[in-house]
């Protein structure tokens, strides 16, 4: 193990709830592997992948008090959906608590929920390991989205966000501007 890693792993089993800390190992390793298979830095990976949802341990409320105290600017529409805030916020402690300077691993985790267009190859392994680890319960056309995480990371996307969004209006949830240009983006790198 690398330096610091364990105790990285033993803060985050403390902060996180147990079915969160699985996932969150889950990620991890799940995007170590991606990145050995498309030539990106497995270390800077697996510490993204632990860190991705380090901050996914609050309720609303908190999210929009804790990003307030912290200095975390809150969108109009993260005011509405408090839990997406848990990205720039875990970010934020990834810098802050966890002492992670790497700009590369601090956007993987800012837009590991709503993904952004044109992503770096990191932030796309971490979007995709956050959705097809092994401990993820099975969504439409997993089998598919896990074979092209190793193999066509565009395809991939737009597999995901059709999934999503789909997810997201059957449940008449509202959609950030974001995920849907993120979708249209990558809708347009397989056309
Ligand atoms: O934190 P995780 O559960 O591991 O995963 P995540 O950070 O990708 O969050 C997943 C949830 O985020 C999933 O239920 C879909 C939701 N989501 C993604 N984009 C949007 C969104 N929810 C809303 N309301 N709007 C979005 O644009
Ligand atoms: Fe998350
Ligand atoms: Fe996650």
């Amino acid at each position: 193990m690398k330096d610091g890693i364990k105790e990285l792993q033993v803060l985050l089993k403390d902060t996180l709830d147990e079915d969160r800390y699985v996932h969150t190992i889950g990620v991890a390793y799940t995007a170590a592997s991606m990145a050995m298979c498309h030539g990106a830095d497995v270390d800077k990976a697996f510490l993204a992948g632990l860190l991705h949802d380090c901050a996914k341990c609050y309720t609303n409320d908190e999210y929009l008090q804790i990003c307030k105290e912290e200095g975390v600017p809150i969108s109009v529409f993260e005011y509405e959906n408090p839990f997406l805030l848990h990205a720039k916020l875990g970010a934020h402690y990834a810098k802050k608590k966890y002492g992670v300077d790497d700009t590369e691993i601090l956007s993987s985790i800012t837009y590991h929920t709503t993904g952004r267009p044109d992503m770096s190859l990191l932030e796309l392994i971490i979007y995709i390991a956050d959705y097809i680890e092994p401990g993820r319960r099975v969504l439409p056309h997993m089998e598919t989205i896990r074979a092209l995480a190793f193999s066509n990371l565009n395809k991939c996307m737009v597999l995901i966000l059709e999934n999503t969004i789909g997810y997201l209006k059957e449940k008449n949830r509202p959609i950030d501007q974001i995920t849907n240009d993120t979708y249209e983006f990558y809708k347009k790198q397989v056309s």
